[in-house]
């Protein structure tokens, strides 16, 4: 029996689309698959999603900034795998007249993926060009199959050029294709879980502190809908670059020491810890936390004085920034002046309230600077100490528009009402946050309507590096009304009333909460 001659190939555009997107679906499984299952092998989804974090343009700032929540993290993969099939829909259509050029647009994907996994510190290169070639191959042959049911069609062409598959190669591709799709799915998600798993390094036990954080009496006014003065880890605010939170191993994990330092000094967890133990309560900050915002959090944190590490390896003369970097390769710089100053005590923390640090929060170890935003500041997953000066070195975020110095602003917060709720006449109180790292909060005023500014309750500061809780008793009269506060830092000054957005050093403003009642 002879093969009959194929006629010249004339395929439906769609079903050459559906093709092309089922193939490159397939190829993204096989690499997230194998991320999953082989240490070593990136994601191609997260390391696509990375780079575009890493590359994002100054001036898309705002965007920038709404990119970091978690819930904005998942949205990039959907829209790095939303482009992905599109391109892929696009390389069927090229298929169908140039199967080899399609076939070579899908080398130069991978060769993207690939490249872009390789930036990730914890890639393989071996691996990742392997994982490369696996996904190639599941593409092209994925590409190729479908393609061939899908021109399998002898249909003369139409007046338009175009010519419809048969009913019976459309039902096969919908099956054959379908199916490939749904277990792409299926293999994808699994990656993805394994990939979390993988993931989870040992916490192990904390270190006992020789110095005790005490909590003083009346620190929490314990209202309702009111922040808790001391927020637990599960609530609290998360801001990082880290599609995929670094999963560092304790028991092989070291700290570096160097730059114009006397002698480079690499420390392991438990050389650390050899330092003395201290704890402190530190509210820290988001630059991009808005007028009202929640991106800030005071926990208790344990951990040893970041000078008695920097001594160990000796400051020298001249060196006045100091940078903190993390496995991923993000970076914060901060002036050494600020870090010297005797009132403050910076630290590399590696317990928070009383558990050891969350990975999401920088396990095994972070920093914590009272007083300064986190981005110059609070480095997660710490991995090195570069001592350096001010000139020579930009933190991660100050090319992208961001001030290089950037001490918390003095500010204060509503918690009760919500914007926009309705409460009843009568008694009622209002009550809210107030912070002013590190100078401590002196006084907090309130005003109803155009009313009179009234000085609002504290409730009692654990330390000036904390935020505090304010309370003011009302008599709600019924109609529509509008509550302003505003906060005096520990050195008399009174937060800036006119209101600036939060690029490049941190928003100010008076926080104004519209509510109903009655
Ligand atoms: N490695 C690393 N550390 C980081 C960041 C980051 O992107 N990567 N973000 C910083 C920023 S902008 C802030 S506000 C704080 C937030 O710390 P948290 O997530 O524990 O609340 O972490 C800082 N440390
Ligand atoms: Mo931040």
């Amino acid at each position: 029996m002879t093969q009959p001659v194929s006629p010249p190939m004339r395929t439906s555009r769609w079903a050459a689309a559906f093709a092309g997107l089922v193939a490159v679906a397939t190829a993204l499984a096989t690499g997230e698959l194998l991320a999953g299952l082989v240490p070593g092998v990136p994601s191609p989804i997260l390391a696509v999603g990375r780079v575009v974090i890493d590359l994002q343009p100054p001036g898309a700032k705002e965007l920038v900034v709404s990119i970091f929540g978690t819930a904005d993290k998942l949205a990039l993969e959907v829209l790095v795998l939303a482009v992905a099939l599109v391109i892929g829909a696009g390389l069927g259509i090229l298929a169908r007249g140039r199967p080899g050029i399609a076939a070579a647009v899908v080398g130069g994907f991978v060769v993207i993926g690939v490249g872009a996994g390789l930036q990730a510190p914890d890639t393989q290169p071996a691996l990742a060009v392997l994982g490369g070639v696996a996904e190639f191959a599941a593409g092209t042959t994925a590409l190729d199959r479908l393609m061939r049911v899908v021109a399998t069609s002898p249909g003369p062409a139409s007046p338009g050029g175009t010519a419809i598959a048969p009913d019976w190669s459309r039902r096969m591709l919908l099956v054959r294709g379908g199916g490939l799709a749904v277990a792409s799915l299926a293999a994808g998600a699994i990656g993805r879980v394994l990939l979390d798993r993988q993931r989870v390094p040992v916490t192990g036990g904390l270190p006992v502190p020789g110095v005790d954080a005490e909590l003083p009496a009346g620190a929490d006014l314990g209202l309702e809908g009111l922040t808790p003065i001391v927020v637990p880890n599960e609530d609290f605010y998360r801001i990082d670059t880290a599609l995929l939170v670094p999963n560092v191993d304790r028991d092989t994990w070291r700290l570096r020491i160097h730059g114009l330092v006397e002698r480079e000094v690499s420390l392991a967890y438990a050389d650390l810890l050899a330092l003395p133990v201290i704890e402190q309560y530190v509210t820290i900050a988001c630059v991009s936390n808005r007028v009202g915002g929640d991106l800030i959090g005071n926990a208790r944190w344990t951990g040893v004085r970041l000078r008695d590490v920097l001594d160990l390896a000796g400051v020298r003369e001249g060196a006045s920034q100091l940078v903190g970097r993390s496995v991923d390769g993000w970076t914060a710089g901060m002036p050494v002046s600020w870090i010297m100053e005797p009132e403050r005590e910076p630290m590399i923390a590696v317990g928070m309230n009383g558990a050891p640090l969350p990975r999401q929060h920088g396990f095994p170890a972070r920093l914590i600077v009272p007083g300064l935003y986190g981005y110059v500041s609070a480095t997660k997953w710490l991995s090195e100490l570069e001592l350096t000066t001010m000139e020579a070195f930009d933190g991660y975020w100050v090319p992208l528009g961001w001030a290089k110095e950037a001490p918390i602003l003095t500010q204060s917060r509503i918690d009760r009402p919500r914007r926009g709720s309705s409460i009843p006449a009568g008694p009622f109180t209002f009550a809210g946050m107030a912070w002013a790292m590190d100078r401590g909060i002196s006084k907090v005023e309130v005003q109803v309507d155009d009313g009179e500014w009234r000085e609002a309750t504290l409730s009692t500061a654990i330390s000036d590096t904390t935020w505090v809780q304010w309370q003011l008793d009302w008599e709600a009269t019924p109609g529509d009304h509008r509550v302003t506060v505003r906060a005096t830092d520990g050195t008399g000054e009174i937060q800036t009333e006119t209101a600036t957005r939060p690029d490049p050093d941190g928003a100010r403003g008076w926080h104004s909460v519209s509510f109903k009642v009655g």
